[in-house]
């Protein structure tokens, strides 16, 4: 899944895409690239960023996910909180709806993404972007992340959503220390035994930077991004949100041609 943010303030990409020409041009160039998904996104989740108004939101992204879905693009994914810009999304041509609230934004989210009939992706998040790296503070971050993942599918399932349009993610950085990612990251096999699709978006994230401080630009975080994405493939990911599509393709190719040389 290749990540299109058309936003001025996205933590690694913010700016560079505004405007639908250059949104379009980055789109091209993602598919060229081996990307399966692309995730379009009109309003910034990193901690401190400020919140876009809904017409706002969709004024950014509906232009480029029409353009996009008349060209005849692989499947595309709104990344919003906001029922009435999934609505505007999907009325466009996504069929993904990648919600970081996890359907918890408005109440009436649930029932949206059941009549959108679109699939979503339901992430975690401990506390909201604003503040949610301040103090974040679990007793067992898997198994919190995995009953929170658990009874938000069954919130989604209640009203309505089929079971086989729903994925999980842990959301790597949404009010999480380094400790915390790293542990999910190493026991990313147990939210995928959770038995729905397991989406892994670690790229270009903070924690790299902790880990390899020289990687204090997001631009230069690509190699510590294709590490991680390497690690969910293990675990089982079905999706990567990532940036930097050629290189990461290329790493999953030969790590996947590796794997099916092993004796079975
Ligand atoms: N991470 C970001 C945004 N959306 N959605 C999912 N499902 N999982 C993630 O890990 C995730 C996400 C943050 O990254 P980015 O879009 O690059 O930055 P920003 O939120 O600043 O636009």
């Amino acid at each position: 899944m290749g990540i299109l943010n058309l936003t001025p303030d996205s933590f690694s990409d913010g700016g560079l895409y505004d405007g639908a020409p250059a949104a379009l041009a980055q789109a091209r160039r993602l598919i060229a690239q081996g990307a399966d998904i692309l995730d379009l996104g009109g309003e910034s989740t990193r901690p401190g960023a400020d919140p876009v108004p809904v017409e706002a939101e969709i004024a950014r992204v509906v232009p480029v996910i029409a353009a996009l879905a008349r060209d005849g693009a692989p499947p595309l994914s709104v990344d919003t909180m906001k029922p009435d810009v999934a609505r505007a999304a999907m009325a466009a041509g996504a069929t993904i709806w990648n919600d970081v609230t996890a359907l918890r934004y408005a109440p009436q989210a649930p029932d949206v993404a059941a009549e959108l009939g679109c699939q979503v992706v339901l992430m975690h998040m401990q506390g909201e972007p604003r503040t949610m790296q301040a103090a974040p503070r679990y007793d067992d971050v898997i198994a919190e992340v995995c009953a929170f993942l658990l009874a938000r599918a069954d919130a989604a399932l209640a009203a309505g959503v089929a079971r086989e349009k729903i994925w999980l993610d842990p959301g790597i950085g949404f009010g999480k220390s380094l400790d915390h990612n790293l542990t999910l990251l190493a026991h990313l096999d147990r939210i995928c035994a959770l038995g729905f699709p397991v989406l892994l978006g670690a790229s270009r994230k903070r924690f790299i930077a902790a880990l390899h401080p020289a990687a204090d630009a997001p631009d230069a975080r690509a190699p510590g991004s294709i590490a991680a994405a390497l690690a969910g493939a293990e675990a089982g990911v079905a999706a990567l949100r990532i940036h930097d599509v050629g290189e990461t393709a290329q790493a999953l190719d030969v790590w996947a041609a590796i794997r099916d040389a092993r004796p079975s």
